[in-house]
């Protein structure tokens, strides 16, 4: 069996809940979960007023808590140490960092006038960390639905995306577009959530057809936007865009990039022509999945893995190697496209394949991966899942 089962989302909350027990002594009264995503097509493009068309997966932030009687927000996990937060103060960025996220949001509702109550809590997750499936912008939204919990509010869905995007642009210090925090708040079970970057509405789309399986592929090669790859390539494109003088990328053909080629002068006219290309490309694809047509499906996301590998660059020859696996099957062995999804620089690949074929197409990816990096992939079968909810 190459396909790693997805945990059931009560047993995370039954051991978030059995955390809290023994390591605070206290019985939650809030659980609340966030899930990772996948794009399926649209990458680096939700900050350049693009299309994207991620969905939310069936792996989990779960955070189980209660209010405690101090000033203090006591937080335990089972991936990192405990940290303690004084929430008689306005929170800043600090040590661990990893609790920057849960800072950052604890921040976006004292900024809307919140009094935080003290509160224990404990923190399980099943999305893996730095494996390009937003386990970052999980944790931001659990935690932003666990203080709603506490709080006995509801933030508009729209208004907690944008906080925990805020809280990635000011505590993470990574400057990212709004997929990742709208998939993980947006999505639901047999939708995928195609987001119109420039007007930040979005639209969920029916993915139902049982024939169809997604199979996401971690390559175990490590991944870390914050690093700095991820605020260059988006310096690129707003150089790029100021240099063609349009307002929106969205303005923006590929004669227009073309024309100015030599003005652009490299990398940045290779990052405007994936850019330009990009956008058309997940408009393309979201009309073929609409239609059915897996033939044009195919193609359009190995034209994204292409120019993400050679325009934009954020690929690496692991990612690369899992697409040409997925590839070499081909569609006689029922792939119907495989990309990198994600930031890149290491993380995940998606495969979109036939569902009768999804355990042997595993298994090749597996065995094949492993054969020529020696790293034994992570290999499972995601379908468009609930999004911020909680239980
Ligand atoms: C990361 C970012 F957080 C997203 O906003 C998006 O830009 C993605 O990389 C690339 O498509 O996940």
């Amino acid at each position: 069996m190459s396909l790693q089962l997805n945990p059931p989302l009560a047993d995370l909350a039954n051991d978030a809940a059995t955390l809290l027990r023994e390591n605070f002594q206290a019985e939650a009264s809030v659980t609340a979960a966030a899930p990772g995503r996948v794009n399926l097509i649209g990458e680096h493009i939700d900050y350049c007023d693009g299309f994207v068309l991620p969905f939310a997966i069936d792996r989990y932030v779960v955070i189980a808590a209660t209010s405690n009687d101090s000033r203090e927000g006591r937080i335990g996990t089972t991936f990192d140490e405990a940290v303690t937060l004084d929430l008689n103060k306005r929170k800043e960025p600090g040590q661990p960092k990893w609790a920057n996220y849960i800072r950052g949001v604890i921040r976006g509702f004292q900024d809307r006038g919140h009094h935080i109550p003290g509160f224990d809590a404990f923190i399980v997750s099943s999305v893996p960390l730095g494996a390009g499936l937003s386990s970052s912008a999980a944790l931001e939204c659990a935690m932003a639905t666990v203080l709603e919990g506490l709080l006995d509010t509801v933030l508009e869905t729209r208004e907690k995306g944008l906080l925990c995007q805020k809280a990635e642009h000011d505590f993470a210090m990574v400057p990212c577009g709004i997929m990742d925090q709208f998939a993980s708040a947006f999505g639901q079970a047999n939708r995928l959530v195609l987001i119109d970057c420039q007007t930040g509405e979005p639209e969920l789309v029916p993915f139902e057809n049982p024939d169809l399986t997604i199979l996401v592929s971690n390559t175990k090669v490590s991944h870390e936007l914050s690093d700095g790859g991820y605020a260059a390539r988006r310096k690129n494109t707003e150089d790029g865009l100021a240099i063609i003088g349009k307002k929106s990328w969205r303005d923006v053909t590929a004669a227009d990039v073309e024309a100015a080629w030599d003005k652009l002068g490299d990398p940045v006219n290779r990052r405007a022509r994936h850019v330009v290309g990009e956008i058309e490309r997940t408009i393309s694809a979201s009309k073929a999945l609409a239609a059915n047509d897996f033939e044009a499906l195919g193609p359009l996301m190995a034209a994204s893995h292409a120019s993400l590998r050679h325009d934009f660059e954020v690929s690496c020859k692991e990612l690369d190697l899992m697409v040409e696996i997925a590839h070499k099957i081909g569609r006689a062995g029922g792939v119907i496209g495989a990309r990198m999804t994600g930031g890149g620089f290491g993380g995940s690949t998606v495969t979109l394949c036939e569902s009768g074929k999804a355990e042997a197409i595993a298994a090749t990816l597996a065995a094949e991966y492993e054969a020529a990096t020696g790293i034994q992939p992570d290999i499972f079968a995601s379908r468009p899942s609930r999004g911020a909810h909680l239980i």
